[in-house]
């Protein structure tokens, strides 16, 4: 098993078409260590054929489990809550679970014309703007999703999801299902894994949401300002924790190596990271090079004291405070911030069991997941325990390729197997006392396949203490052959498995738009929604007597309501040249009553909610006449429902 004849091997084999034996052969005979680089490519050859194979042999298992499974009869309403990412499409997603329907696509870093995200000036204020009023991004990247907590569950109250693209966090409020902060994090590039804290980790008072943390994966300069180009060995990566209350970026702490994702622990004392390049390499061959990388702790108390103290250094501009915990910097456990415990080879995925006493992190390129004892990391901390790696209590062969593990109430995990297109079943006690040497410890209980590549899978309630072990998706890379082809990208699968049984049960097959990631499954008793604003929550609301149009120099606000079928104005009357500020809100106050406000040649489109408030500024630079209208159906008069906008030339 080692690193640099792994690669060689995949090297070699990936120039070679598909073999007979199928993926799955193919995989197993050549390296298994070596997915990364050319193991995808060798898969996708072989992948058309074999799919259709596997797909005849599980297509009948499913179809027979649909009848029993998971259809919501028209009228009724789902179970669960599922919030899930949606890759570079740059949203999140709700989806009802198990009919798998598409409730809302929320808009992040992306724009949307339907709701006007980046479009109205309250959107872009969030999204972020350069001085001449413009996004400053319009693109991102979300791949996690995860509630704030309380008591060790949900409490309804926020979504926290990752930009990695341009390293930022953005919250969501969960009663309107809408972002309400986006936060650009100072010196990390590829933000990628993030995650809520539990409690905190010294006030028992605070049993809640406070912080969260942001995993760095790729190295930079410090600062990124042109220096050090030429020598990645002066790059790095930060730890970021952010306060969730006002987001405001609170510490970063530096690393040996990258990070993935990350896990936060229930007693809200730990934090950890699983790092695929320990290697510091900025090379895709040399951060396979060695034989064990490592999931990184970090200790939330020892941390926050230190900068307290003002033991800590700041980078370029930002104020942020940095503290150090490379290894060089960490060698006494009793004082040290972080402890990087070994695990196999280019881990993925970290995720803490539901009972509060593990982080298991995959292998990937390790055909082994790494179950590490929380206890045993806290008496690392304490100078108790040897070696970080003696924290490591089981480490079960799974398959190839496992990426990311759930879990159910009843001690088993379920790990996604990208190489072997699987989920895996398995026991976490079992593979403990494997680990200790008992021979009859039964640790795999079953494999089913998914279709295919899996990346995530996530459990009802699996991250928290409630975790019920009803549904698992899992959330495929690849679906080929399991729906009608629409051209060459095709739709993903999010597939849907009752683990309520000793066998795991594949029940559905959704479809899902490219590309989400990772996601949750909320029981639905959890999220409260609002469905109809306060008007008073917005400063700018319209009413009676400010409504109608006032000029400023050649500013002009013009202040609207709308009410189904009307605009209160039916002609607005501007100069060309003028600055137009154009603000609306909707009077009614129905449940599901949205309007639309659209102004052809203008690029104005976006919606009232009931009782919201909406603006957008644009320059009349083109004289004419131009229908605003309403594009949201609102009555059998929506189409009547329009005003003249008039500018004069
Ligand atoms: Cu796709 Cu969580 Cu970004 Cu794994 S990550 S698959
Ligand atoms: Cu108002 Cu359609
Ligand atoms: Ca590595």
């Amino acid at each position: 098993m080692n690193g640099k004849n792994d690669v060689t091997a995949v090297a070699k084999d990936a120039t070679e078409p598909a073999l007979p034996g199928g993926r799955r052969g193919f995989l197993g005979k050549s390296a298994m260590l070596g997915l990364a680089a050319a193991g995808a490519a060798g898969s996708l050859a072989g992948c058309k054929e074999e799919g259709a194979k596997a797909g005849g042999k599980t297509g009948g298992v499913s179809a027979a489990a649909a009848a029993g499974g998971h259809e919501i009869a028209p009228g009724k309403l789902d179970e669960y809550y599922a919030f899930i990412s949606a890759g570079h499409a740059g949203e999140a997603r709700i989806l009802g679970l198990p009919s798998g329907r598409t409730l809302k696509r929320i808009p992040v870093f992306n724009t949307d014309c339907m709701v006007g995200w980046g479009i109205t000036n309250e959107s872009k204020a969030i999204m972020g703007t350069k001085p001449d009023g413009s996004l400053k991004y319009t693109t991102g990247d979300t791949h996690h999703v995860h509630g704030s907590y309380k008591d060790g569950t949900y409490d309804g109250r926020w979504l926290f999801v990752n930009d990695k693209i341009h390293s930022r966090l953005a919250r969501i409020r969960m009663d309107i299902m809408e972002c309400d902060k986006i936060t650009e994090l100072p010196n990390v590039m590829g933000m990628h894994g993030i995650f809520t804290d539990k409690r905190d980790p010294v006030d028992p008072a605070i049993n809640y949401t406070t912080r969260v943390f942001c995993g760095a994966e790729f190295h930079q300069p410090f600062p990124n300002d042109g220096r050090d180009l030429d020598d990645p060995s002066k790059w790095g990566c930060l730890f970021t924790c952010v306060n969730a209350a006002t987001m405001e970026v609170a510490w970063q702490c530096r690393v040996d190596g990258n990070m993935d994702l990350v896990a936060t622990s229930y007693d809200g004392k730990l934090a950890a990271s699983n790092q695929y390049n320990t290697e510091n390499a900025p090379d895709q061959a040399n951060m396979m090079a060695a034989e064990r990388d490592a999931c990184v702790f970090f200790h939330i108390e020892r941390i926050e004291a230190m900068v307290k103290a003002g033991k800590f250094t700041t980078i370029g501009a930002s104020k942020v405070p940095v503290v150090d915990g490379r290894k060089a910097a960490n060698g006494d456990p009793k004082t040290a911030l972080t402890c990087y415990v070994p695990v196999g080879k280019n881990p993925h995925g970290v995720n803490a069991s539901p009972d509060g006493k593990y982080f298991v992190c995959s292998g990937k390129l390790s055909p082994t997941a790494s179950v590490i004892d929380l206890a045993l990391v806290a008496k690392w901390f304490a100078g108790e325990l040897k070696e970080a790696r003696d924290a490591v209590v089981a480490e079960p062969e799974l398959g190839l390729g496992p990426l990311h593990t759930a879990f159910d109430n009843k001690g088993n995990a379920y790990t996604s197997l990208f190489l072997d297109s699987q989920c895996v079943k398995w026991n976490v006690q079992a593979a403990i006392a494997q680990a200790k040497g008992d021979k009859n410890a039964k640790v795999i209980l079953d494999k089913i396949d998914v279709h295919y590549q899996p990346g995530h899978n996530y459990s009802s309630m699996g991250e928290t203490r409630e975790a019920d072990g009803k549904y698992l998706n899992s959330g495929n890379k690849f679906s080929k052959d399991r729906f009608l082809p629409v051209g060459p990208l095709h739709v993903e699968t999010e597939q849907l498995l009752d683990i309520t049984g000793d066998k795991m049960k594949l029940i559905a097959d959704h479809t899902a738009y490219s590309e989400p990631h990772d996601g949750i499954i909320v029981r639905r008793d959890l999220v409260k929604t609002r469905q109809i604003h306060t008007m008073a929550d917005f400063p700018n609301a319209v009413n009676a007597d400010n409504a109608g149009i006032e000029r400023k120099g050649n500013k002009v606000t013009v202040r609207l309501m709308s009410q189904a079928p009307n605009f209160t104005m039916p002609v607005i009357k501007v100069k060309k040249g003028d600055e137009v500020t154009l603000i609306l809100t909707n009077y009614d106050k129905v449940e599901d009553l949205t309007h639309g406000c659209a102004i052809p040649t203008y690029n104005v489109n976006f919606i009232v909610n009931p009782q919201e408030t909406k603006s957008v500024t644009f320059k009349a630079d083109h004289a004419g006449a131009f229908w605003m209208y309403c594009t949201h159906f609102c009555h059998a008069l929506h189409l009547e429902m329009r005003s003249r906008f008039l500018v004069e030339g």
